[in-house]
Formats: structure tokens, sequence, C-alpha cells
């Protein structure tokens, strides 16, 4: 195999999205793969803390101007997730791209002038979308916390995801997107990830695509 595999988690708020990206992170550390751990936004940079004070709505910014942030802090990470998945370790990111375009649609800014900043980022091979109801999130705790951890932004949310999960599969896109039911138990959730993931662990000999990229 030529190179790591890079495979993406994404859902919305309270989707488990953090518990399955560790918990297939430790089933690969079972059986001996080297694994990266990523997740975005990355709130540990420049722009990541940026991010981070708006998030918890500690500042103000133009829906635009954090639109761009949130796609530059991903910028900031592609040389390197590339640069690791030509060395053979696999990446496993929490949130990438998708959700870009899906909470920032959610507010009303057009879709295509959400996907333009993230076009020709480094393409993952799979995207897990852990789909669960905005109602049954909410019951699992812990909403309300930050900026767009309400009800009826979540719904708007979900169903973008959706259309970027069609396009995803009709396109030339790059990634396989898989929807996986996220309001059953963790451990369920989690052998539906591990049996899409499983033929991915060794790597891949695919070269690296781009998202969205129709110039290749
Ligand atoms: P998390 O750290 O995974 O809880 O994500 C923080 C919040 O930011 C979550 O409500 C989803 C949202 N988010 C993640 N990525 C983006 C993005 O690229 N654009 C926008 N507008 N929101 C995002």
């Amino acid at each position: 195999m030529s190179r790591g595999a890079f495979i993406v988690i994404e859902g919305l708020d309270r989707s488990g999205k953090t518990t399955q990206t560790a918990a297939l992170y430790e089933q690969l550390k079972e059986v001996g793969k080297v694994a990266k751990l990523l997740k975005f936004p990355d709130r540990t940079t420049a722009i990541g803390k940026m991010i981070d004070a708006y998030l918890r709505s500690q500042s103000d910014l133009d829906d635009r101007a954090i639109h761009l942030l949130f796609s530059a802090n991903r910028w900031e990470l592609a040389s390197e997730i590339e640069k690791d998945l030509k060395e053979g370790i696999n990446i496993l990111c929490d949130r990438y791209a998708f959700s870009g375009i899906a909470f920032s649609a959610s507010k009303g800014l057009p879709y295509e002038w959400c996907r333009a900043p993230d076009i020709s980022l480094p393409s993952p091979d799979l995207v897990l979308f852990l789909d669960i109801s905005p109602e049954k999130a909410k019951e699992r705790g812990g909403y309300g916390e930050e900026r767009y951890e309400k009800e009826e932004m979540q719904k708007k949310v979900r169903e973008i995801f959706k259309r970027i999960g069609e396009e995803m599969n009709v396109a030339t896109a790059g990634a396989k997107w898989v929807v996986i039911d996220a309001g059953r138990d963790c451990e369920d959730v989690a052998k539906d990830v591990w049996a899409h993931a499983e033929g991915l662990i060794e790597g891949t000999s695919q070269p690296i695509t781009r998202l969205w990229d129709t110039s290749e």
C-alpha cells in the first residue's frame, strides 16, 4: 500500500463523533495500526483561538468572516495531512469541510459560497456521517452551551448534511459517504464504524485526491 487512509467522522452536535473517533483510534491501536487523531476546529492555533472565542459567544464576527476562519483552520493543517498520508499514517478526523458547509449554510449563506473556500483540500477516502435526530441529540445533555447547539439550527444542519452526502455519492468527489444511525447504543454504532473503516486500515494505493476539484 502506498499511503495512509484518511477517514472523517461527521455529524450533528451530540451525535457521538468524538466518542466514536476515539473508539476507532483505540481499535486501530489494538490491531497494531498507526493512526493520527485530528479534530476540527483545532482550537489550539491562533485562528482556532478566534473560533473558540466565537463559539463561546465571547466575540462576535460577521458570518462570512467566521466561515473563512473555519476554512483557514483546515488549510493550516492541509499540508501536514498530505505529508502524513504519504508517509503511510492513517488519519482519523473529527469534523472536516462538510461541517463548514452545513453550519454556515444553515445560517443562510449560499451553499456554493460556503463550499468554495474548502475546494481542493485533501479529500478523505471515507466519511462516516453519524446521523441522529436533533430531538434525540438534545436528550443526550450538554446541549445549549455553545452558539450552534439549538434544536432549530441542528434541524437545518441535518438537512444540509443530507444534501452534501447525496452529492458526494453521485459526483466524482473522491470520498465515499456512509450514513450510520447514531441514535443507537454506543457499542452498536462503534461496530458499524469499524465495519466500514476496517477495509482501509492497511492504507490504500489510490492517489490522494482533492475535495470537489474538477480540474484534475
Ligand atoms: P465541536 O468542537 O466539534 O463541538 O464543534 C464546534 C462547533 O462548531 C459545532 O457546533 C460545529 C461548528 N463547526 C464546526 N466546523 C465548522 C465550520 O467549518 N463552520 C461553521 N460555521 N461551523 C462549524
